[in-house]
């Protein structure tokens, strides 16, 4: 435990006293750091010497918020609400300089001095609301009073940071200064405030200007939010809160804040979203990483340019790297050029690019016909045609050419990695790298590790995705990793709830109600019908004869109805429509096959069917840990939350079965076993877990 001693020193420049945040990595505001701000004010209070004191934060952060791991911890005094009025009150002038990332209670902080001043690499936001929760240290109150109610609302609503330049134009900001050192600039600017005889501006007694005009621009946010916000708890107590602001005097209003983020504090949204902002940070930390460094990373190569080839070069491109596209011959390089500037083309279209910028991009980028050209990169990202021979084929080329210590790295979504490893002279050197489609956008990476790679290529790849700002997720091998594998168990589920009685389309509202963006159908529209056809042709030979099969999506796709790229697939998309219409050939489709298996249909609400579809995803989950897919259960939830469109408020599915009971997710697989003994096999470890009284999130130290 840190004493407030250490994380908060008080440094006399003169008359000025230095109150300094040292609480690494990010200054959050744990009980330490309020506890010595809280002491450091009292003190300087009562020092006669001192006339003015300055808030700054040591390392890359000014304050980066409240300590995100008190949540749900018994609160420990003083709260920062009562810091922050503190500060507000001090009889002495206070000012706080940023020079790094002020957020959320470590802007509230900075709003309740009497004076801010910005350095060039601050970064300002309330985004209280990506964890389920709202300003809950006076930032309702205070924000409004210096940039006005609207400004204020959206900057919570959106959890944006703004740039130092940005927040003074915003009225966050009182002056700018250049530099990195907020000691020197701070006092520079304090002491120009003493020489002026600065009021101490306390952020309270700001008025709101024309309050009417604020409330009915409210009214319209509130509108907006309430459609936008999908069933999210705290954006709407947001705009409650700064309605608050508007109308009530200032404690009142604070009052009303501390109710409303308490609410928030206790939903299981704030659970879900703190789950998930935590454990996107630890996917990284895998047991390769403790004894290996990355290799070098300065130049890579991608072989093919087709749509994955093309986004990963993107990919690659975006992160700064110079990137050699290879392809066969002279007319797919130019496809392969043209997928890549098609990207950057659409982004000069939207106004977000300019040609110089596409052009300094490009330049970094060189299309080849010869491998000869990637002797001298550092990493390989094959994106071939998915069959193991073709991939094999580049792999002997890749192991010909390539130098020594160059990583090579295959994009196959479900290739047998050890085996491409197996074909050439260096299975030390190959790792599979994931992406998903669009791969310049989609923010997960799935790194599968095969049995002989070094350590030190799988720590390159998580390299890689750092530099690419993905989010990266440990895989083993097995046959669609982690995220495909649990991906077909609960669509088989879905297509079993289908033939027994529910349409597609409520299995997809259902879904959607859940907080899915899609339902299942409408995504396999949407990837495109024929890509799961596939998959089942290619299991076919392999598929257990006693195991359910479901035949509605053989039966749509043999009518060539592939989804919207042929305007029909389990929905109808009229003249190109994005969103599709049901069916009634697909409905007589599914009666037909129900009525080849003599199953009478029966009604299923949209709880029977999402316990259904959760169950199977959570007990699929629990084998791939078992097995040692998934280092831990957060690794499968980060898997679905950056690559599957789960609901973030939920967490993924091991929070969400950990938050409903494992219990109960265990009671509901015994009972569908009941129907279908192979398929509602219960998961081993989800069996001892139970029986030890234990959930998903005792397996989550790192191991
Ligand atoms: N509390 C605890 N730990 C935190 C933290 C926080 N607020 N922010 C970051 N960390 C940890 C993080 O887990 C990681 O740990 C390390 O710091 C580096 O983070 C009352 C209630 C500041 C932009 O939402 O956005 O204030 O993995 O990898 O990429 O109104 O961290 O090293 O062990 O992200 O340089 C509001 C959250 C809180 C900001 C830096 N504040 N943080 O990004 O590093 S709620 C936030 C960030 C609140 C009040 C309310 C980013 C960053 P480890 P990192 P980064």
């Amino acid at each position: 435990m840190t004493n407030e001693a250490s994380v908060v020193r008080a440094v006399r420049h003169g008359d000025v006293q230095v109150i300094s945040i040292s609480n690494p990595p990010v200054n959050a505001l744990g009980v330490a750091v309020r506890q010595g701000l809280k002491q450091a004010i009292e003190q300087a209070q009562a020092d006669a010497g001192v006339r003015a004191v300055l808030v700054v934060g040591e390392g890359k952060a000014f304050i980066a918020g409240a300590d995100i791991r008190e949540f749900g911890k018994p609160p420990m005094p003083p709260s920062l609400p009562e810091v922050c009025n503190q500060i507000e009150a001090s009889a002495k002038l206070v000012v706080a300089a940023i020079h790094g990332p002020a957020l959320g209670g470590g802007l509230e902080v900075a709003m309740s001095a009497h004076y801010r001043l910005a350095l060039p690499a601050a970064k300002l936001g309330l985004p209280e609301v990506n964890l389920g929760l709202l300003p809950g240290a006076g930032g309702t109150q205070r924000a409004p009073r210096l940039m006005g109610a609207k400004a204020a609302a959206e900057l919570m609503l959106s959890g944006k940071h703004l740039s130092a330049r940005a927040a003074q134009a915003a009225g966050l900001v009182d002056r700018l200064a250049e530099g990195e050192d907020p000691v020197a600039a701070g006092l520079a600017y304090v002491n120009e405030l003493l020489e002026q005889g600065a009021p101490l501006r306390r952020t309270r007694n700001l008025a709101i200007a024309d309050k009417a005009a604020a409330l009915a621009e409210l009214d319209a946010l509130q509108a907006d939010t309430a459609k936008k916000s999908r069933g999210l708890f705290s954006p709407l107590k947001i705009v409650e809160c700064v309605r608050a602001a508007v109308e009530l005097p200032f404690d009142e209003g604070l009052a009303r804040e501390r109710a409303l983020f308490v609410e928030c504090l206790n939903s299981p949204q704030r659970a879900g979203l703190v789950h998930a902002f935590f454990a996107e940070r630890e996917t990284a930390k895998v047991p390769e990483a403790r004894g290996a460094a990355p290799r070098a990373l300065n130049r890579v190569a991608v072989i093919g340019g087709g749509t994955m080839g093309a986004g990963i070069t993107v990919a690659a491109l975006d992160a700064g790297l110079p990137v050699v596209m290879i392809e066969r011959d002279a007319e797919s390089i130019a496809r392969g050029q043209a997928n890549v500037e098609k990207v950057y083309n659409g982004l000069i279209a939207k106004g977000r690019m300019t040609e110089e910028g596409k052009a300094a991009i490009l330049a970094r980028y060189t299309p080849s016909t010869s491998y000869e050209a990637i002797a001298d990169v550092d990493l390989v990202i094959e994106a071939v045609f998915e069959d193991i021979e073709v991939k094999k084929a580049v792999f002997q080329q890749l192991d010909r050419v390539c130098k020594p210590g160059a990583v090579l790295a295959t994009n196959t979504s479900y290739l047998d990695i050890d085996a491409i490893a197996g074909s050439i002279s260096r299975p030390q050197d190959v790792i599979g790298l994931h992406f998903f489609s669009p791969a310049n956008i989609m923010k997960l990476l799935e790194i599968v590790v095969p049995a002989r790679v070094s350590p030190d290529v799988v720590v390159t790849a998580f390299e890689l995705a750092r530099r690419m700002k993905k989010i990266p997720v440990r895989a083993g091998v097995c046959d669609g990793f982690i995220g495909n594998r649990i991906l077909a168990v609960y669509k088989q589920a879905a297509d079993y709830i289908m033939e027994d009685g529910a349409s597609p389309y409520e299995i997809d509202e259902a879904v959607r109600g859940f907080g899915y963006p899609m339902g299942p159908f409408q995504v396999t529209d949407l990837a495109g019908g024929d890509i799961g056809w596939a998959t089942r042709k290619r299991r076919a030979a392999t598929r257990d004869p006693k195991a359910r099969y479901v035949e509605v999506a053989d039966r749509i796709c043999e009518r060539g109805w592939f989804g919207q790229k042929t305007g029909r697939g389990f929905y109808l998309y009229p003249q190109g429509a994005r969103v599709g219409q049901a069916d009634p050939e697909v409905l007589a489709i599914v009666d037909a096959e129900r009525q080849k298996k003599g199953i009478a249909p029966r009604k299923f609400t949209a709880e029977e069917i999402m316990r259904r579809y959760m169950a199977a995803m959570v007990n699929e989950g629990a084998k791939v840990v078992e097995e040692g897919i998934a280092l831990r259960p957060l690794d499968v939830d980060v898997t679905f939350l950056s690559g599957y469109g789960f609901p973030r408020f939920r967490g993924g599915p091991m929070k969400y079965a950990d938050m409903v009971g494992l219990p109960a997710i265990l009671e509901d697989i015994r009972t569908f076993a009941k129907e279908d003994p192979l398929f509602w096999k219960p998961a081993p470890l989800l069996e001892k877990l139970v029986a030890e009284g234990k959930d998903f999130a005792s397996l989550n130290q790192a191991r």
